[in-house]
Formats: C-alpha cells, structure tokens, sequence
C-alpha cells in the first residue's frame, strides 16, 4: 500500500474546542444555513455573515490541535509512500500539528475573497461588513470559504489523488455534504481500502469496507500506530 488520502471534516477539530455544524448544538442549531452559507444570505445581510465568521475565526486563532490532528501529522511524516490531506474545515489545525500541502476545499478563514474582481488576501482578525479590496477597493471583501451552490476548490487534483488511492479514509464528516460525501465512492472505484473514523456512522457509512467509531482523539492516534507498525 503506497499512497493514503484522507478527507477530513468538523469532528477532527471537535475536542479542540470548534463546533460542528450538525451535532446536537451545532452551528446548525444556532444559524440557518441559507443566512449564513450561502451568496444569497450574503448579499441579504453582510454584516451578519462577517459577524459569523469573525466570531468563528477569533475561536479558531484560540485552539490548538489534538491527537487527531498529530497523529495525520505523523502518519504523512513517517508513512514511505504519499499520505494527503483533503479537509472541509476552514480551520487551520492540520498545518499546527505539522501537516505539509493540506488541500483546504472549502476555503479557511485565514483567507479573504473579493467578490467583485477575485482577488484573495489574508484576512484580518474582524472584516467589516462592507471590507474594501486592496486590489480593486470595491467594498466587496468576503471570508475566503464556500458556501452551498459555489464550487469547491482543487476538485480536479483532489479526484486525480483519489483515483491514486491505495487507502481512503473519511474522519469526523458526517456524509451530508457533496462532493466531499461522494468521494468514498471514487476512492473504491480506483480500487482503494476505505474506512470511516467517527464518533457515529455517517450518512455514506454503507460505502465504507472497515469502520472504527469513537472520538478522533483516541481512534485516529490507534488507527495511525497501526498502519505504520504494520508497515515496519
Ligand atoms: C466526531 C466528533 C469527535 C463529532 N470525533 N467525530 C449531489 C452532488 C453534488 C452536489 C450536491 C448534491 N446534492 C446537493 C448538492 C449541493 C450541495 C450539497 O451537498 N447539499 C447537501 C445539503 C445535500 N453542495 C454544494 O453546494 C457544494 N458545491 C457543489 O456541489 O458545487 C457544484 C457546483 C456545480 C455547478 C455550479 C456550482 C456548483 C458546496 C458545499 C459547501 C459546504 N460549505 C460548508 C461551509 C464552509 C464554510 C464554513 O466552515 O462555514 O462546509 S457547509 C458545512 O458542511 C461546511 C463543512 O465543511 C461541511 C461538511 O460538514 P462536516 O465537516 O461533515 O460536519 P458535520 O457537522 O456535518 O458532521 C460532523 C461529524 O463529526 C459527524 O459525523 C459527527 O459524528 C462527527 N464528530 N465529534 C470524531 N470528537
């Protein structure tokens, strides 16, 4: 077995202290996604949308990685072949543990977007609801991420490293969101292992061949410790 990919989603960074979206207590609970995650809700109501996201980018500047996170971080740094990192997360939790070329496919928040000319920048702490570009001033700065109806990012190299895949392993993502959801799928069709690490089984646990459940914190760091003793 030579090359690994491993998509993650909100349940990695759970025990550092971020919320999920569809958890009991969720994101989901506290916002409708259409007012926050879309162009549309934008467009309705920028400053509620900024204020989303500067809360949830002060929250994440706060935490620190966990075992889970570590453990990827090892795995890509011991493994002999390829191990890459696709995440939903917006977090930048997988490049503290020490993870090199994490392909973020939902955007992060460190990043900011003009909607009027494309251009990106880092974003600061708080964006206002009207933030000017640097680039072409137009009052059309928004957090550099993808919301429902727009296209995810790197979608060819992520489905180039899938049909690649030896081992396909989907961590604390609950299978409700596509493409990500779908990419067990293209994994098996390239003929890779697959297994799910999660707490509970996802929505798309029927695709997976192996299955461990708990918290990420002690079945990624087990599940890691194993593939490499295996391999030694
Ligand atoms: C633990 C744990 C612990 C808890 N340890 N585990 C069919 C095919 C293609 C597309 C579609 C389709 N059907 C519908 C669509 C459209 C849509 C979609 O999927 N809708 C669904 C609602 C059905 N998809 C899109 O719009 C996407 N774009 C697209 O498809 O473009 C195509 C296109 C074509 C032509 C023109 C234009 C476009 C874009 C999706 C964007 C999603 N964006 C968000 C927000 C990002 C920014 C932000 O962070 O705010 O991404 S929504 C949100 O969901 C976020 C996440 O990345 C994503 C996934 O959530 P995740 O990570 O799975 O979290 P949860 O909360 O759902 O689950 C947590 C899991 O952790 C659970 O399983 C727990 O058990 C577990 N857990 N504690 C281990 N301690």
């Amino acid at each position: 077995m030579k090359k690994i990919v491993i998509l993650t989603g909100a349940g990695i960074s759970a025990e550092s202290g971020l919320g999920t979206f569809r958890d009991e207590g969720g994101l989901w609970s506290q916002h409708r996604i259409e007012d926050v995650a879309t162009p549309e809700g934008f467009a309705r109501d920028p400053a509620l949308v900024q204020g989303f996201y500067n809360a949830r980018r002060v929250q994440a500047a706060g935490a620190r990685f966990n075992a889970a996170h570590a453990a990827l971080a090892r795995l890509q740094r011991d493994w002999s072949g390829d191990v890459v990192i696709v995440t939903q997360n917006v977090d930048g939790l997988h490049e503290a543990a020490g993870t090199r070329d994490v392909i973020h496919m939902h955007g992060e928040l460190a990043g900011a977007l003009c909607a009027a000319c494309g251009h990106r920048w880092a974003a600061p702490a708080q964006m206002a609801p009207a933030e000017p570009c640097p680039a072409c001033a137009v009052p059309a700065g928004r957090p550099d991420v993808v919301w429902f109806g727009e296209m995810p990012y790197h979608r060819d190299a992520i489905l180039d490293h899938l049909s690649e895949a030896d081992l396909f392993a989907a961590i604390g993502t609950s299978g409700n969101v596509y493409p990500a959801a779908g990419f067990v799928e293209e994994a098996r069709r390239s003929g890779a292992l697959t297994v799910e690490l999660n707490l509970e089984p996802s929505a798309v646990v029927s695709s997976f061949e192996e299955t461990r459940f708990g918290p990420a914190s002690e079945v990624v760091p087990l599940w890691v410790a194993e593939l490499l003793d295996r391999a030694s």
